[in-house]
This record gives C-alpha cells, structure tokens and sequence, in this order.
C-alpha cells in the first residue's frame, strides 16, 4: 500500500469509529500526539501519589489509612497501565521519565499543590478524582485501542477513589465546627485548581482542534470543565458546603451553571515549574527513582538470569 492509501485506510477507521491498535499504520504525528498526552497522563498518576502519601503516617484511623493507602497504590498501578499503554507506541519509559524530571514533559497541574490538612485527602479524593473521571469516562471511547481499554479499568478504581474522598468529607461534617470548617478551607483550595485540570479554555488550546480530528479527545476543554461544574453543584448542597465562586449561577437559557474565570495566570505559572510545590514533586520523583534503582537492576538480573537458564 502507498502512504496515500494507507492514510485513507486510517481516515476510515476514525470514521468508522473502528480502534487503531498497535501495528496498524499511522500518521507520525498521531503517533507523537498520543505520546505526549498518554505520557502527561502516567506521569500525572505516579506524581499524583504524593500529595496523599503525604498524609499515610498521619491517616486518624487504622480504617482511613488502609483506604487511603489502597487508593494511592491504584494511582501507581494507573502510571504502570499508561507507561505501557505508551510504549507500545515505541516510546521509551525511561526516556519518558527523564523528560519528566528534566521539565520537557509536563504532568496534571493540580499535584503541584500542597495537602495542608485531613480535608485536603478527601478534597482530593471528591473534586481531583471527580475531575479526573469526567476526562477518562470520555477518553474510554478515544481512537487508540490500548489507551482506550486502559481507561475502562481506570474509571472503575477513580469511582471508588471519589467516593471514598466524598464519604470522609461526609464525615468530617457530621463532627466538630472545627471540623467542618476545615472542610470548608479545604474545598475553598481545592475547587479552582480542579478546574483547571481541564486544560486551556478551548479558544487557547493548541491541541484541541487536532486531537478532536482524530477523535482522540471526544470532548473538548470547556464542554468537560462545564460538565465537571454542573455535576458538582448538586454534591455542594448535599455535603453543606459553600461553592467558592461568587459568580456561580443557574442559567436557564444555556441550561448549564455560568461560573467565574479562572486565574488563567497562575495555571500558566503552574504548569511552567513556578506552582507552589512543582520543585518538591519533581524532588520526590528523583529521590524515588534512585532510591528504587535496586529493584530495578534486581529485577534485570533475575530476568536474565531465567532467560539463560532456559537457554542452556
Ligand atoms: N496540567 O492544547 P491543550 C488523577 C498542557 S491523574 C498540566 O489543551 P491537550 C489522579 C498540555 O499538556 C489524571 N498541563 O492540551 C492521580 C499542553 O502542553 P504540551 C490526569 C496541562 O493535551 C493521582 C498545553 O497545556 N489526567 O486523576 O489537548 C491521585 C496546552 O493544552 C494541563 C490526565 O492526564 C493541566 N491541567 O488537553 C489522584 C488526562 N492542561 O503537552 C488523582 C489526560 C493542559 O503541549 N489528558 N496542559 O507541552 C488530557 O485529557 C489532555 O491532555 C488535557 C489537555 C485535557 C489535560
């Protein structure tokens, strides 16, 4: 077949609505587009575990931090399903984690903020895993098949993640005034940095309009980000908690929550190096990986050592 013809065999495929998997043809850039985004995607999922582990040795239960603790090794299995979703486009997960570390590639802002508090865990479970749904429900049907089946497993764990992160919060509002302002503190930090998990607003996102071509994304920015919002405010009334957000209003011509603007400065700050805790994260991965190096260089020993075994 001639490029032409296999790029029409792939045109009709997204058409189609049929998964382009591993060996079939595709456009390099495709290819690289899927990189860069399945990548910041593993690496928000393995960066993600700190904020949380930040609270493991201090979790108030034997109960909260079993849960706490099944949650953020989930977060580690969703970086390995991602790693390896990535590589069977080629790509290199060492090499990934390398540009990681070396500011080449990004990961999700909002793990660029610190957990002050017990609410911050469930803050984090309720409205970082609830953002973080409303974008992989919608990536389960995106255009590449492993990506695709990665995402179905993914979103079953992430609904759990944010039920135990409402339930807590649920809790701590049944307890003290102490208790429920702290709740209250927390949402108040929590609420615009999980709106800016979304991305750009569509109009600045350089991406979208191709990624959207090619079905990659099935949503853009601001339709996500508007749904995230819409389902939330129902969960504010329930919990008793106020919405930090003076402009949020029903708006019954639209039929959708009208909300305030985002500080679209600080995301840009954030997702250049320059977020509160960007420094420490990259810190703590660096650490992690020289630190692991030991299990790795073990592990490869193993396998080679099986590996002559079977030879002789
Ligand atoms: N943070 O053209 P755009 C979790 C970057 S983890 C950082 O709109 P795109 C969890 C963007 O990469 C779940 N960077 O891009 C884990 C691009 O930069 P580059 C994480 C962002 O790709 C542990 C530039 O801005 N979920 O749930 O079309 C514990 C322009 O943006 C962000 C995912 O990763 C951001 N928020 O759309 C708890 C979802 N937004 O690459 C919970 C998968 C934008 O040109 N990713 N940028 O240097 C996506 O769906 C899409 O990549 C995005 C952005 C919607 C995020």
């Amino acid at each position: 077949m001639t490029e032409a013809e296999q790029q029409q065999r792939f045109d009709e495929k997204i058409e189609a609505e049929i998964k382009i998997e591993p060996r079939d043809w595709m456009p390099e850039e495709y290819r690289k587009n899927l990189v860069r985004q399945i990548g910041q995607h593993a690496h928000s999922e393995i960066v993600g575990m700190h904020p949380e582990a930040n609270w493991l040795t201090r979790a108030p239960s034997l109960k909260r931090k079993a849960i706490l603790m099944a949650k953020i090794q989930d977060e580690a299995g969703h970086g390995l399903y991602l790693y390896c979703a990535a590589e069977t486009l080629g790509a290199d997960r060492q090499d990934m984690i390398d540009a990681m570390l070396e500011g080449k590639m990004k990961y999700a802002s909002i793990f660029n903020y610190p957990t002050l508090s017990w609410a911050d865990v469930g803050a984090v479970g309720w409205l970082v895993d609830g953002a973080a749904i409303v974008n992989q429900v919608a990536l389960q049907r995106t255009s590449y098949g492993p990506y695709a089946r990665g995402m179905v497993r993914i979103c079953k764990e992430e609904s759990f993640h944010q039920r135990q992160g409402y339930e807590l919060l649920m809790e701590m509002m049944k307890g003290s005034e102490e208790q429920r302002a702290m709740v209250q503190d927390s949402v108040n930090r929590w609420w615009w940095p999980a709106l800016m998990m979304f991305g750009p607003n569509d109009a600045d996102s350089p991406h979208s309009a191709q990624s959207m071509a090619w079905k990659i994304k099935r949503f853009s920015n601001d339709e996500l980000r508007q749904k995230f919002v819409d389902n939330s405010v129902r969960q504010f009334k329930y919990l008793g908690v106020s919405i930090p957000d003076p402009d949020l209003k029903w708006n019954e011509e639209r039929g959708h929550y009208d909300f305030g603007e985002i500080n679209w400065d600080e995301f840009y700050q954030v997702i250049s190096g320059h977020g509160p805790c960007n420094r420490q994260r990259i810190e703590q991965r660096r650490k992690a990986q020289e630190e692991g190096a030991w299990v790795v260089e073990a592990a490869e020993a193993f396998a080679a050592k099986r590996e002559a075994a079977k030879a002789a």
